[in-house]
């Protein structure tokens, strides 16, 4: 989470990596690959941690170091009212999801078959292993369900009325979980005959859990009222917060959850999140692959999808992590919403020059928010879009940026921009006789290698 700048989180790493290892993927794919090889280095101890809790596959740890067992701590301590409370955070099972996505975007933006024959598609099915084994038919629903786990948003750990952790379907995990039962079949067909073969020596691996996958990422349990999506299942009984009392009574609701303990409530019982849940999954996937998704899932949803999401959470959201501020700023600008999403960014942005956490910098920079806002200089504003085979630009620079000028690795050929109000100038490096095709704000055109061409916007 912090790097090598500091001792926060005693150096643990978490999921954090999802949000730098874009950032790599297109400009280090060594160091992307590296850090895909720390999780690949301790699959086993993944697959030990998924057997002790009754379970087939790998299970990544929530905050794990050396050795890849699990480190996170089971007490927290609230600093308001000098008390120590349980931490039910281990149940953040959606880092194995983290490593999932993070070994397909590398494979995606890189083509490094190599890795992923060798160790990625290992490491990608026995995720699926561990989520199809942790799946629970419920019949009455006709649905299966995840139990006992958490979203990102910190402040949910369990149901008020219950003591022990944990959530039933959290509609991240579930839609990640559906995205990679689902996307198990393309990294299939991306390996070659003799990984095939290999994969099944060694996993026992065959086809027919691809079957069992898609069935069951279809039948995921995903609660939805009128376009909304619960965090989880119950979420929607749960009590409003008074925003505006809290606000005009605290200096900083940053942190929700300490407050409602010193008060001797807890956030449990709140529609009161510390960091985007629900929209993380729009973030990770976007609004078409999400709507997608529900209607295999077997729900309809309507064309706002994502902007009743957006408007539901963001006004039960108090940011008490750096993340959800990228992700809040990304989605904000995908709804046209310019001026919430580049408030949004420049809080991000000025995460650790202003250590808007009161005091968290000295501990570390923060890996996670640099990285990402890094990125979205390219993507959100320079409007770059690596999701297909074919890069897309689509650029939208905010007012006082005048020009952006950027270069990055897809696929295996290199790329660079320089993009103003009104041309993008692409020089795709290479011989003269290569012709590749690219989108420009939704336009297909044949680029030739090895020369500048400038399109006007
Ligand atoms: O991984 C994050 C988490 O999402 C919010 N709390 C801090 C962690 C480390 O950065």
């Amino acid at each position: 989470a912090r790097g090598l700048h500091g001792e926060a989180y005693r150096g643990h790493i978490f999921w954090d990596e999802l949000f730098v290892m874009p950032f790599y993927d297109l400009h280090f794919p060594q160091i992307a690959r590296s850090l895909l090889m720390y999780r690949c280095r301790r699959l086993d101890a993944a697959r030990d941690y998924a057997r002790q809790h009754g379970h087939k596959g790998a299970m990544f740890p929530w905050q794990s170091g050396r050795t890849g067992e699990e480190q996170t701590q089971t007490l927290h301590l609230n600093p308001m009212t000098c008390q120590w409370g349980p931490d039910n955070s281990s149940l953040q099972r959606h880092v194995s999801l983290a490593v999932a996505f993070n070994t397909w975007q590398y494979f995606h933006i890189t083509r490094d078959l190599d890795f992923l024959e060798n160790s990625g598609a290992e490491v990608f099915f026995e995720i699926c292993r561990f989520w199809a084994s942790k799946t629970r038919w419920d019949k009455a629903l006709g649905r299966y369900r995840i139990h006992g786990v958490m979203g990102p948003d910190e402040f949910h750990e369990k149901y008020p009325e219950k003591d022990k952790g944990g959530l039933r379907d959290n509609a991240y995990t579930n839609l990640m979980v559906h995205w990679a039962l689902t996307q198990a079949a393309v990294i299939y067909r991306h390996l070659g005959a003799a990984a095939k073969d290999a994969l099944a020596e060694k996993i026992g691996f065959s086809i027919d859990e691809l079957e069992d996958w898609s069935q069951r990422a279809n039948a995921l349990n995903i609660v939805m009222e009128d376009d909304l999506i619960a965090q989880f299942d119950g979420y929607f009984s749960l009590k409003e917060l008074d925003w505006d009392h809290y606000r005009s009574t605290y200096d900083d609701i940053h942190r929700m959850d300490r407050i409602l303990k010193k008060e001797g409530k807890t956030p449990d019982a709140y529609k009161a999140a510390k960091q985007a849940d629900v929209l993380m999954a729009f973030f990770n996937l976007g609004e078409d692959e999400i709507k997608k998704m529900l209607s295999s899932m077997g729900h309809a949803s309507s064309k706002n999808l994502l902007e009743k999401n957006f408007d539901y959470y963001m006004a039960r959201t108090s940011h008490g992590s750096t993340l959800s501020r990228v992700v809040h700023a990304a989605l904000a600008q995908c709804l046209g919403r310019k001026d919430i999403g580049w408030r949004f960014y420049q809080e991000a942005l000025g995460s650790d020059y202003t250590d808007i956490q009161g005091g968290t910098t000295k501990e570390g920079i923060h890996t996670g928010v640099m990285g990402a806002t890094v990125l979205m200089a390219m993507t959100v504003y320079g409007g770059l879009h690596t999701d297909k085979d074919i890069l897309s630009i689509d650029p939208a620079l905010p007012g006082r940026w005048e020009k952006i000028t950027f270069g990055l690795w897809f696929q295996k050929n290199r790329y660079e921009f320089e993009i103003t109000k009104n041309k993008v100038i692409l020089n795709i490096k290479g011989s003269e006789d290569r012709v590749i095709p690219v989108k420009v704000k939704g336009k297909t055109h044949k680029v030739r290698c090895g020369a500048k061409t400038t399109f006007s916007l």
